[in-house]
């Protein structure tokens, strides 16, 4: 089951004046900040609220750090905007494999390493209507990230 909008992710080219918009604009904060080098990108996460499956609904504001990197390219054709949904599940690998029965592309063999050490993969956003759509499962609350 997926159970929450677990994050947008939104394309910037500077994530501090970012971050900074989001604080000014609503008062969010940062929760939380990371480098994905597997990802290409540099991060910060502003909680929105809490959900009640246990989990949480977060912006996540993403900078290229490289110029090959899929946001790189993206913001290159696109320029700065909403760049994927994040659906939650208790569930990655078995939401994946449910969803890949059903004719839709899903880019990794494994769930990958996402934000604070949760697991994501990606359907492809050709099969799902224009909306690159990512799967998260949270890493347990107590874990380090
Ligand atoms: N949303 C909607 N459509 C998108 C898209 C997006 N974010 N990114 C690409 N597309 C579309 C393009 O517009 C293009 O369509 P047309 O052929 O009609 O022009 C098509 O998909 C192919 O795009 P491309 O520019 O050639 O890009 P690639 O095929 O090289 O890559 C994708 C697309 C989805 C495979 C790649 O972006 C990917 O692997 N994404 C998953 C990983 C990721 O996004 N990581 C960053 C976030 C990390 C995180 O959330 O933690
Ligand atoms: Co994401």
């Amino acid at each position: 089951m997926l159970t929450r909008i677990d994050h947008i992710g939104i394309a910037c080219r500077n994530l501090d004046e970012t971050v900074e918009f989001y604080r000014a604009t609503y008062g969010f904060e940062v929760f939380h900040t990371e480098v994905n080098e597997e990802q290409g990108v540099r991060e910060a996460m502003l909680k929105i609220n809490e959900t009640d499956d246990g989990g949480a609904s977060y912006l996540q504001l993403l900078e290229p750090i490289r110029e090959d990197s899929t946001v790189a390219k993206w913001l290159e054709k696109n320029g700065e905007g909403v760049h994927h949904i994040a659906f939650g599940t208790a569930d990655v690998d078995g939401e994946a494999d449910a969803i890949r029965g059903k004719g839709v592309r899903v880019l990794y063999d494994e769930p990958r390493r996402g934000s604070m050490g949760s697991r994501i993969t990606f359907l492809h956003p050709k099969d799902c209507h224009g909306v690159l759509t990512e799967l998260v499962t949270s890493a347990p609350a107590d874990a380090e990230h």
